[in-house]
């Protein structure tokens, strides 16, 4: 069959995912397969299983990545490459990264059956704890593959149980032989729900980001002093909770006196001792802020966190400040950029150049490798909930938008 008439088997696409969504099912329709959790490994095994169905080279490297490689007539030649992550939010969606790597086996599955020659080698590829959520930070081990995180430092991570990175994979079986060092790509396409409301409010199938912002992950320890509620008067309180109140709101008014294209948010709090009859002394809170102007989230990060250590002494809080994790804004290549338009056009559907507000594998391989992405709307605009939803024609529209891009890709 000639390539141009080419498309994903739309049903087929949809019945991967509702495998998938079945792993990790949480009651109110969304998944929670935490990076190296057991429902993380058993969604790996499947995927494994159906790369071998098709015939495609399975590699596993020392971080989790896992590989499926496709030969091409030119196997010396830096290969094209699509995937994204497995792994969800604790109340995740079905959508949110799967879509990616489903829609990358379909594009497999669709050359196989058709027994397309093309002229590089492809690839799809699973990036191990792209959320971030369960070990801090995000996009950890696309990074290690781009040489922009340090292996040994993310094997040493530990969850809020205290399990280290490096022992959870082993315990599942992912920690292969193979180094996770980059190598040469000659184009990374990654796909994947909007998770905002801009394709579904303009009524768009295709959203084509000019790139991705820039993520700063922050984490914040106050000490206070523990002490019964009922005889201990107001003043000369030392109490850790009221401290990171004061700092939570200095966050959230960041964006408004930085004039704006800044956003951020504290996700997450963990308070000690958590009774409601003590006073607290230990919490700890993390600061997200996200620009596609990194000087600017630098400054707002400057000017918030000597806010920080004004509140923390006026209380009496001492304060210890991580500056986590912090990855650049990632504009595009032109080029893949085009393809993906002109996939859209020759596909006949409508497609709007955007700017991800959400944080993606594809930053890290922006920076070793020409990357683009292709979005779909999310119905509502909602994600990282177990809401979150996008429509059937709408995933295989992406994932026709994805097979062409691709094939421009893997044939030149
Ligand atoms: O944080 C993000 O935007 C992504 O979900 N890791
Ligand atoms: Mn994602
Ligand atoms: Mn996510």
């Amino acid at each position: 069959m000639e390539t141009k008439q080419l498309r994903v088997n739309g049903k087929r696409l949809q019945s991967t995912l509702e495998d998938m969504a079945k792993i990790g099912a949480t009651p109110n329709g969304g998944v929670q397969r935490l990076a190296l959790s057991d429902e993380d490994k058993q969604a790996r095994d499947l995927f494994v299983k159906w790369l071998r169905q098709i015939d495609l080279e399975v590699r596993i490297d020392e971080m989790g990545n896992i590989f499926g490689f496709r030969k091409g007539k030119d196997n010396d030649l830096p290969p094209v490459m699509s995937g994204s992550h497995i792994d969800s939010q604790p109340k995740g969606g079905r959508f949110d990264g799967i879509l990616g790597v489903m829609g990358a086996l379909e594009v497999m599955r669709v050359l196989h059956e058709n027994k397309i020659e093309t002229k590089r080698p492809m690839a799809v590829v699973v990036w191990t704890n792209e959320e971030g959520t369960r070990f801090a930070p995000a996009m950890q081990c696309s990074g290690v593959w781009a040489d922009a995180l340090d292996r040994d430092w993310i094997y040493g991570r530990t969850d809020i149980n205290g399990l280290r990175f490096e022992d959870e994979l082993m315990r599942i079986g992912y920690k292969g032989e193979t180094p996770a060092q980059k190598s040469d790509v000659h184009a990374y396409y990654e796909y994947h729900i909007e998770q905002g409301p801009v394709l579904e409010r303009k009524g768009i199938t295709i959203g084509v980001p000019k790139g991705i912002v820039c993520l700063h992950w922050y984490d914040i320890y106050l000490e206070g002093e523990a002490n019964q509620v009922g005889p201990t008067p107001m003043e000369g309180r030392h109490d850790a909770l009221c401290a990171a109140a004061q700092m939570i709101l200095k966050v959230n008014e960041l964006p408004s006196r930085m004039g704006g294209n800044l956003v951020a948010t504290v996700g997450e709090l963990q308070n000690e001792p958590n009774s409601r009859n003590i006073i607290p002394d230990k919490v700890h809170f993390t600061v997200d802020l996200r620009s596609w102007d990194d000087e600017l989230a630098i400054k707002a990060w400057e000017l918030v966190k000597c806010d920080f250590e004004d509140i923390a002494k006026e209380r009496g809080c001492p304060i210890r400040i991580e500056e986590t994790w912090r990855v650049e804004h990632s504009p595009f290549d032109s080029k893949l950029v085009q393809n993906i338009l002109d996939a859209s056009d020759s596909l006949e559907y409508s497609s709007l150049h955007m700017v991800s507000g959400a944080g993606h594998d594809a930053s890290y391989m922006n920076q070793i490798a020409p990357t683009a992405m292709i979005f779909v709307p999310s119905i509502g605009g909602r994600s990282h909930v177990e809401v979150e939803d996008t429509k059937w024609e709408d995933c295989e529209a992406g994932a026709n938008v994805l097979l062409h891009s691709m094939l421009q890709s893997a044939n030149e």
